[in-house]
């Protein structure tokens, strides 16, 4: 038998280091806790969600109804769920909020444990369900639907008697979640008129049977568990603005935590992102006396809101018809065109791109270029561990200047929240700077429209790695800023 050859034998063991050496994974970082659950991260991802005041306030041209008005008004005969749904798709909303039952206590659908409902109005001849209209709309859309079922109700006689008014509302909640299909958001007010019964809410119970029916839901509250109120309803969220907070310092319906709900906590231990909810007009309640909010509004609210981090949640009241008036859909559909204008076009994309450093090298997988792609969760730069501050990134246009006035900037947040401190730098001079990041920060330059050959983005301090999955820069044609300019020039 013929001697293996030496040389055949070191081939082999060189071609097996080869391969070993490639098919050898950089693995991810660590997470940093806390961390968003799955239905957390699909809310985050839809950044404008729609809201529907409707109901007998409609009718009643006011916003707080007393609990005595007669079903008998309610008489929305134009109603057309379709026409709101097409409304929320036009503006790329992905799930839609419906008040079922506002502090009035009438509710939208023939509710079994009471008479105040659309059972005794005129609609449909006391036959019809809103509720059902409304969902039977949003799937044929592939929308997501949401509820509001207001705990504090002005009609009902059990309300202020403990036990039978918390039956009460379990049961309507039961009769909400079991009939009408998945329902994503649940929300829960704690708006109550100073002068009403005192009454304990046995939220407890409630949010245990809601996950019970619905296992991808998401609660809303002023305190959780799944999504916070942001503290205002303005629809802005504080220029710091954490997706963790300390649940336990909060309560339902407890006002002396508004700025803490607004800016969230760094060192808090529960996941509980913001909703920013506001009206297109000033009230909740369509009245025809209102108007919407201009679109230089809206973009305002945009990006101190979804640009901070948030998710907006925007109010746009059907009609005395039963339809989203005409000039509300078309502020709607102005609005998304701007957002697509703005952000369809991503000028950092005809940039080269370097970095402080990246985990594993060049072939690691967490190089800088995957601030560029489509995936904005899980494909992400990161710096190498060994690198444990001045994190930096930067863009050289590939050819003349990069000229743009906003800059987002997205962090990995299945992750964990990191970043605590960033500052933007054209031709080495400072354009912008903030505090967090999370999932989506905005920055609209004080200093108008910039030009240059280079853009770094620092990170100055973070928990841990900073991990970024995305970063856009972009012109917003409608951007004019009257401030001041705050640039300095660094050596
Ligand atoms: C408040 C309520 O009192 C308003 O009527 C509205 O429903 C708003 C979203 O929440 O607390």
């Amino acid at each position: 038998m013929a001697e293996p050859n030496n040389s055949l034998h070191i081939f082999t063991f060189l071609l097996l280091l080869f391969q070993l050496a490639f098919s050898w994974k950089v693995t991810p970082p660590l997470p940093i806790l806390p961390l968003p659950s799955y239905s957390q991260l699909k809310w985050q991802q839809r950044e404008i969600i729609m809201f529907l005041h409707f109901g007998v306030n409609t009718f009643t041209d006011s916003e707080w109804g007393t609990g005595l008005e007669s079903p008998s008004i309610f008489n929305p005969t134009g109603l057309n769920a379709n026409q709101w749904a097409d409304a929320a798709a036009q503006a790329g909303v992905s799930l839609m909020i419906l008040t079922a039952k506002h502090h009035d206590g009438f509710c939208l659908w023939p509710s079994k444990y009471t008479d105040h409902s659309v059972i005794g109005s005129p609609w449909k001849n006391g036959l019809g369900d809103v509720v059902q209209e409304f969902v039977n709309a949003a799937k044929a859309r592939d929308i997501d639907a949401g509820l509001y079922l207001s705990p504090w109700d002005r009609h009902d006689r059990r309300y202020g008697h403990v036990k039978l008014y918390n039956e009460y509302y379990l049961a309507q909640l039961q009769e909400l979640l079991n009939r009408y299909g998945s329902v994503r958001e649940i929300w829960f007010d704690g708006a109550k008129g100073s002068n009403a019964p005192n009454m304990t809410y046995d939220f407890r119970e409630w949010f245990s049977m809601v996950k019970e029916l619905q296992s991808s839901i998401n609660i809303f509250s002023d305190a959780g568990p799944d999504i916070r109120w942001v503290g205002n309803e303005k629809g802005y969220a504080g220029s710091t603005c954490w997706s963790t907070i300390n649940a336990t310092s909060l309560s339902i319906g407890n006002a002396s935590t508004l700025d803490y709900l607004n800016t969230g906590d760094p060192k808090g231990t529960n996941w509980l992102p913001a909703e920013c909810d506001v009206s297109i007009r000033t009230g909740w309640f369509w009245h025809k006396s209102q108007a919407p909010k201009s679109l230089s509004e809206l973009l305002d609210i945009y990006y101190k809101s979804v640009g901070r981090n948030c998710v907006l949640l925007l109010n746009v009241p059907p009609n005395t018809t039963g339809l989203i008036s005409e000039s509300d859909v078309r502020r709607l559909k102005q609005f998304r065109g701007a957002i697509n204008t703005i952000f369809s076009t991503n000028l950092a994309e005809n940039c080269s791109l370097e970095a402080c450093s990246q985990r594993g090298g060049e072939n690691g997988g967490f190089g800088p270029k995957n601030v560029l792609d489509d995936d904005h969760l899980w494909t992400y730069w990161a710096p190498s561990e060994k690198h444990k501050e001045n994190y930096w990134i930067e863009f050289k246009p590939k050819s003349g200047k990069i000229k743009f006035n906003v800059i987002r900037i997205q962090e990995a947040i299945g992750l964990g929240q990191r970043i605590k401190k960033h500052e933007i730098y054209v031709d080495g001079i400072k354009v912008a700077r903030g505090s967090t990041v999370g999932y989506k920060r905005l920055h609209r330059l004080e200093m108008g429209v910039v030009d240059g050959f280079s853009v770094k983005i620092k990170i100055v301090k973070a928990k841990g790695i900073p991990l970024i999955s995305s970063i856009g820069l972009h012109f917003d044609p409608s951007w004019k800023p009257k401030g001041k300019v705050i640039s300095q020039r660094v050596n």
